[in-house]
């Protein structure tokens, strides 16, 4: 702190005059010499526009305004397991007089165990959240991946594990406040968090468990109980398919043989004719998801029918897999999935109607019987997931909280996420009282976090930024995407959802309603 002090007096006096006060105080190479306890502060560079981002970060992330790039470690130590832990964190602050006052946690993916390159680039539309002014932070959560994204070894350690389930980014955040109070001389206005998959049930979990952390938080397609999705894809839906899947020499169900190309494109076409022009228009994508009550066995085919039909046991299993697991009570215990127009995809990840004897973790199981009540007894885990509805002191605090989910997401059902949206509301007042600070968008087509036949490009955070800060409640925001070029469509808001006026180009989003 003294050679802060002595340091912010140095520079006001040389360079006051100069820089009528836009860059007094510490440089970014100074701020490698903060000390804040247990935290190492391991590099700090200034990074000038369009550099060439180091090699130790793992994923392009386009061009980059000059910034400053603080790296550093919280609490570095050695685990049980004999493995060097600690909370790797980055930091980026822009140059002073860029900077907009507010400050933007990007949330991780899979395993985490990688520091992505801070820039706030997912789910902020155009321009990444660096390139807006904002201060933008990253973390490993606590461990390094050392055999790809979903490493997941590291859950030996127990405070490893506690760091990655939901100690690690309240931390981060914490100490990137710090710094970035000390390099620009006062606090942050504003604090957001944007995050997808396990991005996302960090969101979750930041609203409920560190509730004045940040003002405004993103929820995308959130792994919030990874246990009982797990036992939907991995369990139950493979299970009802190689019921009536064919078998090989051996009598092993082959998964991937159950469906053909003819078979999809068959229950895609009925699929769609039923459910694409509920929102006023057949364009390949059905925005009204909650209306479209499809029943497959329309399509099933009738004793003596071999054409425009689909076998009755394989119509039976896509009814069961769809539905989602109960157990021998009757009870639902992880969410059915959406009949949506991404369902029938081959990437980036393949939609539930393209089974494939290997999984992302291993050969699927080729089993044909499964203990629902046995199989979800063990698999929930109160520390990771994200279950409390107790949002008090956040919503009371003015925080604002968005959901979006894809319709087609292969690995949590959307109707997961929009179940709990929906639990908010019942223990929360009620539904218009919920949406004062907490909003649902489904998205139409998309998989998991991005790709399909859906308009993934949009920019949640903006609708976030006016919402904390004008109080303006986004009724939706503005999608377009590489699936469908030239088009745009609102997003909107749950209950509603975009129909088309009925009027005009159908590609324009302004020719639509949220109804
Ligand atoms: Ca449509």
């Amino acid at each position: 702190m003294r050679h802060y002090i002595s340091l912010v007096l140095a520079t006001a006096a040389c360079c006051a005059a100069i820089t009528a006060g836009a860059q007094t105080g510490p440089s970014c190479s100074d701020l490698g010499s903060v000390r804040i306890s247990g935290v190492e502060i391991t590099g700090a560079t200034e990074v000038p526009a369009n550099a060439r981002i180091p090699p130790s970060y793992p994923h392009y992330v386009g061009s980059l305004p000059a910034h400053c790039r603080v790296e550093g470690v919280i609490h570095r130590r050695k685990g049980v397991d004999g493995v060097e832990y600690g909370i790797g964190f980055a930091i980026a602050l822009p140059e002073k007089n860029a900077w907009n006052g507010d400050f933007m946690m990007q949330g991780g993916g899979g395993g985490n165990g990688v520091v992505n390159y801070p820039v706030g680039a997912s789910y902020t539309g155009d321009k990444s959240a660096l390139d807006r002014g904002f201060v933008v932070a990253s973390t490993d959560t606590g461990h390094k991946a050392r055999t790809g994204g979903f490493d997941f070894s590291f859950m030996r350690d127990q405070q490893a594990y506690l760091d990655f389930a939901y100690q690690a980014n309240a931390e981060v955040a914490g100490i990137a406040k710090q710094i970035l109070a000390r390099y620009y001389g006062r606090p942050a206005s504003w604090s957001y968090f944007v995050g997808c998959s396990t991005g996302g049930r960090e969101g979750m979990i930041l609203s409920q468990r560190f509730p004045t952390v940040f003002n405004g938080i993103v929820v995308g397609d959130p792994a919030m109980r990874t246990g009982l999705s797990n036992l939907a894809i991995g369990q139950w839906i493979p299970v009802a398919y190689n019921q009536a899947a064919p078998r090989d020499a051996s009598g092993r169900p082959q998964i991937d043989k159950l469906f053909t190309d003819a078979d999809r494109k068959l229950f895609m076409d009925k699929l769609m004719k039923k459910c694409d022009a509920l929102d006023g228009v057949a364009d390949g994508m059905i925005f009204n998801p909650l209306g479209c009550h499809f029943d497959p066995a329309e399509i099933a085919c009738r004793p003596g029918q071999t054409e425009e039909c689909i076998a009755p046991e394989k119509v039976a299993a896509i009814k069961k897999a769809f539905a989602g697991p109960k157990n021998t009570y009757g009870t639902q215990v992880y969410p059915g999935f959406l009949y949506d127009a991404g369902i029938a995809t081959s990437a980036p990840l393949p939609g539930l109607l393209n089974p494939r004897s290997r999984g992302l973790f291993g050969p699927v199981t080729t089993a044909t019987t499964l203990d629902v009540d046995n199989a979800a007894l063990h698999v929930s885990d109160p520390l990771v997931e994200p279950a409390s509805t107790n949002l008090s002191t956040f919503s009371g605090n003015g925080g604002k909280l968005i959901f979006f989910h894809g319709d087609s997401d292969p690995w949590f059902s959307p109707l997961d996420t929009f179940q709990y949206y929906q639990s908010l509301a019942a223990t929360n007042g009620g539904a218009e009282q919920v949406a004062t600070w907490s909003r649902f968008f489904f998205v139409p087509g998309m998989s998991h976090c991005g790709g399909g036949p859906s308009l993934d490009h949009f920019d949640m955070l903006t609708a976030l930024v006016n919402w904390v800060e004008k109080g303006t409640a986004p009724q939706s925001v503005i999608a377009t995407g590489p699936a469908f070029p030239g088009r745009s469509r609102p997003l909107c808001a749950y209950p509603k959802h975009a129909q088309y006026s009925g009027h005009w180009k159908t590609e324009d989003a302004s020719n639509f309603v949220c109804q």
